[in-house]
Parts: C-alpha cells; structure tokens; sequence
C-alpha cells in the first residue's frame, strides 16, 4: 500500500449516510455489521430514485426513448464495474443476484458440463457456504472430490498442503480472498499461479475484499471472481460474475429465455453476445445501474485510503478485545487482516453477547456466519463477529468494547 494514502475524512463521509442518523433502543445506532450488509450513501439512493422518477422501462426490448436510456445506462455499468476490477470490458462483467448466484453460474454452466469422476475441486477451510456447499453438491452430481486446503493454528492457509492438494487431476481451484470469519488475507494470485500450473481454473470469492480494497482480477490472474452490490455501499438484488471472456464464450447458459438468444426457431436457439448470453430475462436494472454509482462513491475516497482505515480499526478491536483472558479472537495477528474481527467470550453464547450489545445500539452478526465447517475447526459453534467499513470510527469500536465489557459483568 502506498506510503502517500490521506487519512479519510470519516465525519464527513458519515454525513453521506443517512442511516447512521438513526437511533436503536434510545441511543445511537453503532452499525459493525457490514461484513454481512454495508450501508448506502445518498450518491447510490439518488441513482436508484433517479432511475424510477426519470427513465423507469425494460432493457433491449424497446425502441422507445426510456428504454434506450435504461439500457444505456445498464449496459454502461457493466463497463464500470469493469473498469473498478480491472477487467477487459463489458463482456467479462455479467450481473447476477449476489455472489453466490455468481458461484452457482459457473458451478453449473460449467462444472456440471465439464467435472467427471478422477476431477477434483480445490477449496479451502474457510469457504462460505456459497462456494462450499455449491462444489460439493456439484462434485456429488459429476462424481468429481472436493479437498480443503486446510488452515494453520493462525488461521491462514497452509501454503505446503495448497501446493500438495492441487495436482494435474485438480478442474478448479476456489478460494475466498478475504475470510468473513477470520479475517484472512488469502494470497489468491499465489493460487492462481499454483492451479495454471497444473492446467486448472482460480475462481475467486471477493464478497469480503472488493469492497475495500483495491482489487485486480489481471494482477490475481482470477480465472472467475465474484462479488455482491449490496456489501460495497450498492444495493442488494445485484452481483457480479468476472469471468474471462474466452472461457465465458465457450461455456454453455446457465438460464435460458429472454434477452440471452440471438435466434430462435422451433427446433433450437443461438444465444446472445457477451455477457447477456448469461443474463436471462428482466435484469435487476436498477440495481446494475446503481452499483456503477457505488463504484464511483468507492473510487472517488480511494480504495486504498478504505483498506487502511477498515485495517486500523480491526488492529484496534483486536487489540481492546485480547486485554481480556477470557476473550478469544479467531484469525490472524492484529496487524494483518481484514476489517472485521470474528471472538468469543468465555462463557457466554455469541447470540446472547449480540442480543445484549443490540440493547446498547450496537449491531453486531452472531452465529456461524454460513461458515460452519470453518466452525468445526476452530472448535466453536458459533462466533459474535464485528466487521467495519469506512464510516465506522475509533469511538464506535470503544462503544463495542464498552458493551462487550458490561455483558461479561452481566454473566460473570
Ligand atoms: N457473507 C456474512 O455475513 P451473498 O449472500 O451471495 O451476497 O454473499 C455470499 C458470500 C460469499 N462469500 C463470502 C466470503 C461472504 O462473506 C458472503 C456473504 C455474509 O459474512 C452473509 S452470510
């Protein structure tokens, strides 16, 4: 990261948010849930009431004016999203639901279609359930295996066993780039140098990284990557398949209908152009159309500037949290993670912990956070996990602190 980067100008980013003005249980709201779901500027509400007040109609179906400058306009947010991760163009930036819509796509369109017996998947011990349960339910289907790259006692990967597990029989390699749960910066462009060796593909999770920091599917040398709107100040409803295109070209729809063909009979059908081949039926407009204005929010306070701020304040949970013996904090050391902390209290059931720092305003997830195997291995069922973004502060994280404190006197 460069030496340069301002520190951001958190109070006034604040006033971008009108959701931070709110109030829960009589005191203000202290929102460190945004691994989960981010907050939404007013640049990205007024792009969405700016679509349905002024050009509100279908895309590539109407020679009408609205329906041209919706189609623009959406067709122009693939281009960039494109340009946010580094991508080629538009026919590598197909928008689905949510990151695991995305997994899905290729799980089917081109795993059922290419995985047979003696293929193997490689994924890793942190997977979320999109990735996890997807490759396996997929390999189960093709009779293709499934290996974990497994985790080290610090919670990273084990790179002599990533090296061991992926061999000539490995069809693809899936790994999360930053872990929901850990916190784990994965070196995912490592892996993606391992698995072209041995002639594989490196599908990327960047649900938990695009949204703060810089990401660059070229650098990573990312096969697929995938992402959601609504964890980077977008919308929900909309995702993000980066796919390169000369494997996107060969592989077979995963939806069939409307807008994805380019001819139809009664005997059989073409299918459309990059990327709509992959985009069937009446898109989440909208949603695309907004998360291009998430992307210029993003871009204009700079993702390195996002990625120090989130990097401190996790440093500083870490931190404040491990003063205390009976706290355990899951991932690695303080000064290397992502922006979220995933802990335990002794004695004290991660939801209770999150149902009473709910009564101080403070809205925290607490369960397995779709990450149940990775559960298994750390020897917990569940975990409280606070994950920052860029409107969060130093005081608010002091406010968790505070609250965690008061439910360990409460159940002491
Ligand atoms: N993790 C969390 O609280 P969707 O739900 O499709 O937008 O994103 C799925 C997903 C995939 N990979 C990773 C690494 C993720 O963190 C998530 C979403 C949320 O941790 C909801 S479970």
């Amino acid at each position: 990261m460069s030496q340069q980067v301002e520190p951001l100008d958190v109070e006034a980013l604040r006033e971008d948010f009108p959701i931070l003005q709110r109030e829960v249980n009589g005191t203000d709201l202290v929102y460190l849930d945004n691994a989960a779901t981010t907050q939404t500027p007013e640049q990205v509400i007024g792009a969405i009431t700016d679509y349905y007040r002024n050009y509100n109609a279908n895309v590539h179906r109407g020679i009408h004016q609205l329906s041209q400058e919706a189609s623009i306009a959406y067709e122009e947010a693939h281009d960039r999203v494109a340009e946010f991760i580094g991508a080629a163009g538009r026919e590598e930036i197909v928008f689905t639901k949510n990151t695991t819509e995305s997994m899905n796509l290729v799980a089917y369109a081109w795993g059922l279609n290419e995985l047979g017996p003696g293929d193997e998947v490689v994924l890793t011990e942190m997977e979320h359930h999109a990735s996890l349960v997807t490759w396996q339910q997929i390999a189960k289907r093709t009779g293709a295996d499934c290996k974990y790259i497994p985790i080290t006692d610090e919670g990273r990967l084990d790179m002599d066993a990533a090296r061991e597990l992926i061999t000539d029989d490995t069809a693809m390699v899936s790994a999360v780039h930053v872990s929901n749960t850990l916190g784990t910066i994965n070196p995912v462009s490592e892996l993606a140098d391992i698995a072209h060796d041995h002639d594989a593909y490196m599908f990327v999770d960047a649900a938990q990284s695009v949204p703060n920091r810089p990401v660059d599917v070229e650098a990573i040398d990312a096969d697929f990557l995938a992402f959601s709107g609504h964890k980077m100040a977008g919308p929900t409803g909309i995702g993000v398949l980066y796919g390169k295109e000369h494997i996107l070209e060969e592989m077979e729809p995963y939806l069939y209908g409307g807008d994805m063909i380019l001819k139809v009979t009664f005997e059989d059908a073409t299918w459309n152009e990059l990327p709509w081949k992959f985009e069937a039926g009446t898109p989440n407009i909208c949603e695309g159309i907004a998360l291009a204005a998430a992307c210029d929010y993003l871009d204009d306070i700079g993702m390195e500037a996002i990625q120090r701020h989130e990097a401190e304040l996790a440093e500083y949970a870490y931190d404040r949290l491990t003063e205390w013996d009976d706290v355990e904090v899951y991932g690695p050391p303080a000064d290397d993670r992502g922006g979220l902390v995933a802990f335990n209290v002794e004695g004290l059931h991660a939801h209770d912990l999150s149902s009473i720092l709910n009564d101080y305003g403070v809205a925290i997830r607490a369960g397995d956070h779709c990450t149940q195997p990775l559960h298994d291995v750390l020897g917990t069922a569940a975990s409280a996990r606070a994950s920052f973004y860029l409107y969060n502060t130093k005081e608010e994280v002091d406010e968790l602190v505070d609250a965690v404190d008061e439910a360990r006197e409460l159940f002491s």
